[in-house]
């Protein structure tokens, strides 16, 4: 890789999936700040390069021999990182083999359970200006809901005792997921009532790596 990725993001928990797993690569790449409280996501300027006008954007100079890459979707931002600049496998699993397969399963239960729901949650508790407890109610049961589902998952993985969500290494499936753990203070629940969890978490919270991608945009 030649030229730096520029990475279009905000210190938010889908943000921080995207600069995490830069960093964990090694990759090098600029910040570009997004500021989503001043509505800056759904400027013009953004929803050229994302037309659905949220954060994280990356831009890859470096894709084949054509012009940019840009991609949104932490999903397919993850993806696209570890198959490219991933050959050795160290946070991924080849292509075809069943823990890949697991690794999708999770990185999609991730994206389209875990974070709109604890999304709505942090809604629903944080921000609306008026509270209506069955909307809280129902976010906050599922949310904790779907973190029980993950500390199933992790039981279920026996290889290094439960250490990972799939097989014997970190892949995007934990990285995803720990964007969004990182923030469950918020809601005033502690990962560690999952034993599991916990120790997943409190794991993955050292790695230096991660430790500057959360601090991405600085
Ligand atoms: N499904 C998207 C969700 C991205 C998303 O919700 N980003 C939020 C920040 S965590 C955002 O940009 N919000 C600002 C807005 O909606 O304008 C993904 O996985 O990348």
């Amino acid at each position: 890789m030649s030229l730096p990725i520029k990475l279009y993001t905000f210190g938010t928990p889908n943000g921080h999936k995207a600069s995490i797993i830069l960093e964990v690569l090694g990759l090098k790449y600029d910040t570009v700040v997004v500021d989503i409280t001043k509505n800056e996501s759904k400027s013009d300027w953004f929803e050229k390069l994302n037309p659905n006008g949220r954060i994280p954007t990356i831009e890859d100079p470096n894709f084949k021999d054509g012009p940019p890459l840009i991609l949104s979707q932490t999903g397919a931002i993850l993806q696209y990182l570890v198959d490219t600049y991933d050959k050795e496998h160290k946070f991924s699993y080849p292509f075809g083999t069943k823990n890949y397969y697991k690794t999708l399963e999770y990185l999609i239960f991730q994206v389209s359970e875990n974070g709109p729901i604890q999304g709505q949650a942090n809604h629903f508790v944080i921000y609306a200006k008026e509270k209506h407890p069955y909307a809280i109610n129902r976010y906050l049961t599922d949310t904790k809901r779907i973190y029980g589902v993950y500390e199933d998952i992790l039981s279920r993985n026996k290889e290094n005792d439960s250490k990972f969500l799939v097989g014997d290494r970190l892949t995007i499936a934990d990285f995803a997921l720990f964007g969004w753990a990182n923030r469950l203070v918020n809601l005033n629940i502690d990962i560690h009532d999952w034993p599991l969890l916990g120790k997943w978490y409190d794991a993955i919270k050292e790695i230096p790596a991660v430790q500057k991608g959360l601090k991405v945009p600085s």
